[in-house]
C-alpha cells in the first residue's frame, strides 16, 4: 500500500473540480453539485462505526466513504443516501447526499439533555429488549423506549429474553399492560433456543432496531436469527455492566425478507428533547380522554375525564417520573 490516501487526494481533486466549474460557468456549485446528488443511485446505510462505514445495494454489501458534499452531515445505519458507485479497481463507494428520515429512534443521555442522538434511521419497528430475571426493574425502561418510538414513528415491540432464568408468572404479570395495549410481546431464551419461532414472526418483512441495556442478550438473539451474524457476545462469567457491542450494524435475515439492528447496550433511555405537555400523546390509554382542556395532564384539572384506576399502576408511575424527568423536577 501507498501511503497515499487516494480517496482523499480525489476529494479534493473533486473539490477543485467544481471550483473550476463554478469560475467557469457561472454556475452556483451547491445546485450543480445537488444535481449530481439527485441523479445518483440509492444505497441503504448498513454499519456506521469509526473508520467504517458500509452501505447496501445490488444485493451486497459494500464498503463506502463519504464524498466531500457529506462534510458536516451525519449518518446513521438505515439512513438512505445517494451514492457514486467505484470509478476504478482501487475506488469505493461514495456517499454523496442523505435522503430525509421517514423515522427515526432517538435517545438522549437523560431527560434534561436536549442533545439528541439518532439510533437508527428509517426502521419500521423498534425492539425493545429485556431480561425476564430482571423484568420488574426493567418495565420503567420498556415505558421509555415506546415513548421514543411513538415519537420517532415506530410500531413498538417487546422482547422478553433470558426466559430460562424467569418466573413466567411475575413475567406474565409485568407484560399484561402492553397486551392490553396491544403492544407486541415475545418471550425468549437465546440460551435454550426458545421463542424463537415467535420473535422471527414478530421481525418478518421489515426494519426493527433492537435496544435494551447490555447483557440483556441482544447480540446472542441477533446471531439466532440474521445467519450471516457474529456479533460479540459476552463472555459467560462477566460481571454485569459492561458493553460488548460498540456500534450499530444492520444484517439482512432473507427467509423473514427483514432487516435487524443490533445496537450498543444502553444505561437509560433520555427523552429530553420531548416536550413535557406532549408526552401523555404518546401513552395510547391517556391520550384522547376527550377531557376539557385539550392539552390535559390529567393531573386534576378541572374537567379531567382519566379514571386511573383504568390505568396500569407501572404505566402511570411511568408516565409521572418522565413527566418529572422532562420538568426537570
Ligand atoms: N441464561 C441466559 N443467558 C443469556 C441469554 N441470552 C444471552 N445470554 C447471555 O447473556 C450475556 C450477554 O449477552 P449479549 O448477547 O452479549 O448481550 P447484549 O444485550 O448484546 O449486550 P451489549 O452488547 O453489551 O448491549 C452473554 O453471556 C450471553 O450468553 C438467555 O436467553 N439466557
Ligand atoms: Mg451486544
Ligand atoms: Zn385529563
Amino acid at each position: 500500500m501507498s501511503g497515499i490516501d487516494l480517496d482523499l487526494w480525489e476529494e479534493e481533486f473533486d473539490d477543485l473540480d467544481d471550483a473550476r466549474h463554478r469560475r467557469r460557468r457561472g454556475t452556483k456549485r451547491s445546485t450543480k453539485a445537488q444535481e449530481r446528488i439527485d441523479d445518483a443511485d440509492r444505497a441503504r446505510v448498513v454499519a456506521v462505526a469509526r473508520g467504517l462505514l458500509e452501505v447496501y445495494f445490488d444485493d451486497e454489501r459494500h464498503p463506502a466513504r463519504f464524498g466531500g458534499s457529506m462534510r458536516g452531515t451525519k449518518v446513521v445505519v438505515g439512513d438512505e443516501v445517494r451514492i457514486r458507485p467505484p470509478r476504478h479497481d482501487t475506488d469505493v463507494v461514495r456517499v454523496l447526499g442523505l435522503e430525509e428520515r421517514r423515522t427515526w429512534l432517538t435517545r438522549t443521555p437523560d431527560d434534561d439533555a436536549d442533545v439528541e442522538r439518532v439510533v437508527v434511521a428509517n426502521a419500521e419497528a423498534v425492539g425493545v429488549v429485556v431480561a425476564g430475571d430482571r423484568i420488574v426493574e426493567a418495565v420503567g425502561f420498556v415505558d421509555r423506549v415506546l415513548v421514543a418510538g411513538s415519537v420517532g414513528g415506530l410500531e413498538p415491540l417487546v422482547v422478553v429474553n433470558k426466559m430460562d432464568l424467569a418466573d413466567p408468572a411475575i413475567v406474565a404479570e409485568a407484560m399484561a399492560p402492553y397486551r392490553d395495549l396491544d403492544v407486541t410481546v415475545v418471550q425468549t431464551s437465546a440460551e435454550a433456543r426458545t421463542g424463537l419461532d415467535d420473535l422471527e414472526d414478530a421481525l418478518q418483512g421489515r426494519w426493527t432496531a433492537f435496544t435494551g441495556h447490555s447483557g440483556v442478550g441482544k447480540s446472542s438473539l441477533f446471531n439466532l436469527v440474521v445467519p450471516a451474524a457474529e456479533q460479540d457476545v459476552a463472555e459467560l462469567g462477566r460481571r454485569g455492566g459492561r458493553h460488548t457491542t460498540v456500534a450499530a450494524i444492520a444484517e439482512h435475515a432473507p427467509d423473514l425478507d427483514a432487516w435487524l439492528v443490533d445496537t450498543p447496550g444502553v444505561r437509560s433511555f433520555g427523552l429530553g428533547t420531548l416536550a413535557p405537555d406532549e408526552l401523555v400523546d404518546h401513552f395510547p390509554e391517556l391520550a384522547d380522554l376527550g377531557c376539557d382542556l385539550d392539552d390535559c395532564a390529567h393531573l386534576g384539572e378541572p374537567g379531567c375525564r382519566l379514571d386511573v384506576d383504568a390505568v396500569a399502576p407501572t404505566r402511570w408511575s411511568s408516565y409521572l417520573r418522565i413527566r418529572e424527568g422532562l420538568l426537570g423536577q
